[in-house]
């Protein structure tokens, strides 16, 4: 096990290009699959000219510029931005790696580096030929992806099953409210599997490299976002469950939420995008494009012009009628007024660059969210409107939605694990009772290894979990700690997932944990690569026994777990 000093070495420079370095360097990207869709960019979807040569940058042939933008935007821009201007993951504008050159550019993508940029080389990810390519292309001006508008974003939008022809009360005789939606990564889809007893209920195509799940307010429904900004809108009342509102709401997308407010359930739905940097507020029941906003503008703190500040997480107040939109390179926070948008409102809160994933407090009014690069969370008060604290945390907090119980001795917190350490903060989450541990850290575990990606408890178990599929080391990836709530100075136990799942080969990285709905099995992904058998295992909570391993050839690349009534409930 590495120590929270070598973790922080090893993991602090490009969270994102970790992420890439699994997700990728596992086949992700498929072409196969891109038929049909969006995929992020080559030159003919995307419109883009290649920039003029300049004296001293290698010359590249149309051809090769078009693959290298195709694979820049499959493999790279997650982590350094579409513009390259960095946010995770370095900043790769011609500035710098034309000092760097071609040599060191071509060695760097060949064998990655201990800060996290992945060995596309080594891996048999790429050939030597698309390393010459992309060498080259780094060092040539970013070309500017197309901006997408309403016009755009209407060209793409399908009504399905019209609001009229849709049931008024649920048709199937599934048990929604304990459904899991399961992220089927690389074949872009989801399946949906009954909580009750692990049938895979059905499959359903979505977005490219499809990523979260969310439900709307009356759990009635599903939507997804892809990698590629497909929203689907999935009707779980159907008989089956039946895609009935589709939309692309721009070119690379990682977040979708739906209006959660007393009085407007159902109403809204919003897409964040990376490409281009803004949002669009949609009609929760068809998904037509209402209002789009950008999100380009000045950073916190320094306050320069940012021309890319991509939307991580949004999450639903209910408190007003708002979205809570977190801008990654601005480090703002902006509540969106949903309820007149015509005079459209926006509250812009100063948090700390750069925003990723977060989840609320236990009470539902505090929205914890991880600044990732700052090593901070940025507590948002939703009723208020307002910044209630900045708290130091460890290297890199990754916190997915983060895991809320009561610490015996601090009272309520909210907790998040690292990429970059091997460690867990647990933050006081009450003001009211416990005034003195709100918004501090109030204890930090040290957990199996950085490389976290997700914590989660329930409360109605007092074990905490913690994985680190990104853990270099094999037998860390592949197993979860285990905390005990009421004893947090015993040392953790460790369950070996992937052994359990008994798989033949692959890394078998165990990933995001997810409650039924009674709170009594956590499940998790054991992620192999697409040509190798995946798995689910699920974990009997009380004994920290398998209790069932889910394997079917239909599950491909399972990644993260939604559970209906958990997700519609902010329950974790
Ligand atoms: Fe995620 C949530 C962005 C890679 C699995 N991920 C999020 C959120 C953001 C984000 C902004 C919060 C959404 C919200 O709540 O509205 N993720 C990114 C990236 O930019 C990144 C680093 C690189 C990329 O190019 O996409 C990335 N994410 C991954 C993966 O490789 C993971 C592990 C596997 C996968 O399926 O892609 C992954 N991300 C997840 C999951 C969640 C998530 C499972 C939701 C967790 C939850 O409990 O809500």
């Amino acid at each position: 096990m590495l120590g929270r000093y070598t973790y922080a070495t090893l993991f602090a420079i490009a969270a994102a290009g970790m992420f890439a370095g699994t997700a990728f360097a596992q086949g992700k990207h498929d072409e196969e699959h891109t038929k049909g869709q969006v995929p992020f960019g080559p030159s003919e979807t995307m419109k883009m000219d290649q920039p003029g040569v300049k004296p001293g940058v290698p010359v590249m042939s149309k051809k090769e510029f078009d693959e290298a933008t195709k694979i820049y935007f499959q493999r790279c821009a997650g982590c350094h931005g579409v513009l390259r201007k960095g946010a995770t993951g370095k900043a790769l504008t011609p500035d710098i790696t034309r000092k760097l050159g071609m040599e060191h550019l071509v060695d760097f993508i060949t064998y990655g580096s201990p800060g996290g940029m992945p060995n596309w080389g080594t891996s048999g990810d790429l050939t030597k030929d698309q390393i010459d390519i992309m060498a080259r292309y780094v060092m040539q001006d970013p070309p500017l992806p197309p901006e997408y508008g309403l016009e755009d974003m209407k060209a793409t939008w399908k009504v399905h099953v019209p609001v009229a022809k849709r049931p008024t009360k649920k048709m199937n005789d599934w048990n929604i409210e304990n459904l899991f939606s399961v992220t089927l990564r690389d074949s872009g889809e989801i399946a949906l599997i009954d909580g009750d007893n692990y049938e895979i209920k059905s499959i359903i195509k979505t977005g490219y490299a499809v990523h979260i799940s969310r439900i709307s307010a009356s759990g009635r429904y599903l939507f997804t976002t892809g990698r590629d900004a497909r929203i689907n809108l999935i009707d779980l009342w159907m008989n089956p469950p039946t895609t009935v509102a589709e939309i692309d709401t721009g070119i690379e997308a990682r977040s979708v939420e739906t209006s959660k407010m007393k009085g407007w359930e159902d109403k809204y739905a919003i897409s964040g995008t990376y490409w281009p940097p803004q949002f669009v507020i949609m009609d929760g029941d068809t998904l037509e494009p209402l209002k789009i906003v950008g999100t380009r503008g000045m950073t916190v703190g320094t306050q320069e012009y940012h021309p890319e500040p991509r939307v991580a997480a949004i999450v639903a107040s209910h408190f007003k009628p708002e979205f809570v939109v977190n801008v990654k390179e601005t480090g703002q926070v902006l509540m969106v007024d949903y309820s007149d948008l015509k005079n459209l409102k926006i509250t812009t809160i100063e948090a700390a660059r750069f925003l990723h994933d977060g989840g609320f407090d236990s009470t539902g009014r505090y929205f914890l969210v991880a600044a990732n690069a700052s090593n901070k969370v940025a507590v948002i008060d939703t009723k208020e409107g307002k910044l209630a604290a900045l708290v130091e945390t460890g290297p890199t907090p990754h916190p997915g939605r983060g895991a809320n119980f009561v610490h015996p001795k601090y009272g309520p917190v909210w907790g998040t694990s690292h990429l970059g350490d091997d460690t867990v903060a647990l933050i006081g989450t009450d003001p009211v009772k416990h005034p003195k541990n709100a918004w501090k850290l109030v204890q930090t575990l040290e957990g199996q290894g950085g490389g976290s990606l997700f914590i989660k408890t329930h409360k109605k178990s007092h074990h905490l979990y913690v994985d680190s599929p990104l853990n270099p080391d094999d037998d860390i990836m592949r197993s979860i700690a285990v905390f005990d709530i009421n004893n947090l100075d015993k040392e953790y136990k460790v369950l070996p997932i992937a052994e359990w799942a008994g798989l033949k080969e692959g890394a078998q990285r165990v990933v995001q944990g997810e409650f039924n709905k009674q709170g009594t099995e956590i499940w998790f992904s054991v992620w192999n690569a697409k040509n190798q058998e995946s798995a689910i295992v699920v974990v009997d909570d009380a004994t920290l026994k398998p209790k069932k391993i889910i394997k079917d050839k239909r599950l491909i690349t399972p990644t993260g777990k939604f559970n209906v009534f958990n997700t519609q409930n902010d329950v974790y």
